[in-house]
């Protein structure tokens, strides 16, 4: 999770091999995931999962200073992602940065009508109110400030009163945007969508941090119905295990809680 400050090693010659398995998976259409599961990544890999799709995920960490020195870590950001972050999709030759657009661009492909409402209905501007408020007031405003002053306080320099005010303003939206779980198994209608799939990352962060309590009780069986899911099993088991380790401890207590 971008939260951790652990913990990923990029073999250099997965690196090397970054473009040639580029035009290889061109060849054969299967979609590419660039970028290290344990950050934003874990989103995409999350929802490719959720639908069941071919991908291949290529590790890239670009917190490893050795591997920002290689050649190919420089095409990759003057070819696939410019800023130097991760995730990116590679569908073909459609090349996508943003995580939260990624996991929409394959809910509007690849979704079968399920997952996200259609585009341009009032329905589907309703959900991108939420899927905005996530990533801005959530994650940018609030969690981002505290990875970017403290994990990273190297690049971005240190911050106390900045990530204080997060935190603060943090504890002071997070509720309000919660508050539909008090009654809704689902963050956005009656079934599960992209969303829920952006939610569980950004929640699992958030409580990494400590930064919302057990008295969110509903946030908590939220997650634990996330996390006992399938996708998130395959998602995260292998390559986030710390993360997936945390996600099991709401199943274990959404399943005692509900005697399941
Ligand atoms: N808004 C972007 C944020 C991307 C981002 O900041 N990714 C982090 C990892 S979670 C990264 O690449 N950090 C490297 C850096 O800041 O140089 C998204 O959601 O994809």
């Amino acid at each position: 999770m971008c939260g951790e400050i652990v913990l990923y090693k990029i073999d250099i010659q997965d690196v090397d091999h970054i473009f040639n398995a580029l035009s290889e998976s061109r060849k054969l259409h299967i979609m590419k995931l660039f970028g290290a599961p344990f950050m934003r990544t874990a989103r995409p890999l999350f929802m490719l999962e959720e639908l069941e799709l071919e991908y291949e995920l290529i590790p890239i960490n670009p917190r490893v200073g050795a591997a920002k020195n290689t050649k190919d870590y420089a095409e990759y950001m003057s070819g696939v992602n410019p800023y130097g972050k991760v995730p990116t999709l590679v569908d073909d030759d459609f090349v996508l940065n943003e995580s939260a657009v990624i996991v929409n661009y394959l809910c509007d492909q690849y979704g079968k009508g399920n997952y996200i409402p259609k585009a341009g209905s009032k329905e589907r501007a309703k959900y991108d109110a939420l899927c905005y408020t996530l990533v801005i007031e959530i994650d940018a405003q609030s969690l981002y400030m505290h990875r970017k002053h403290i994990g990273l306080k190297h690049i971005y320099g240190e911050a106390p009163t900045a990530v204080d005010a997060a935190k603060t303003y943090f504890e002071k939206q997070f509720p309000i945007y919660t508050k539909v779980l008090e009654s809704n198994q689902y963050m956005f209608g009656d079934s599960i969508t992209g969303l829920d799939i952006l939610c569980t990352h950004t929640f699992l962060w958030a409580k990494s941090l400590g930064w919302y309590k057990d008295d969110l009780s509903y946030v908590n069986n939220y997650l634990g119905r996330m996390c006992a899911r399938d996708s998130f099993k395959r998602a995260y088991e292998k390559h986030v295990p710390n993360t997936y380790t945390s996600g099991m401890k709401y199943v274990e207590r959404y399943n005692s809680r509900n005697k399941l």
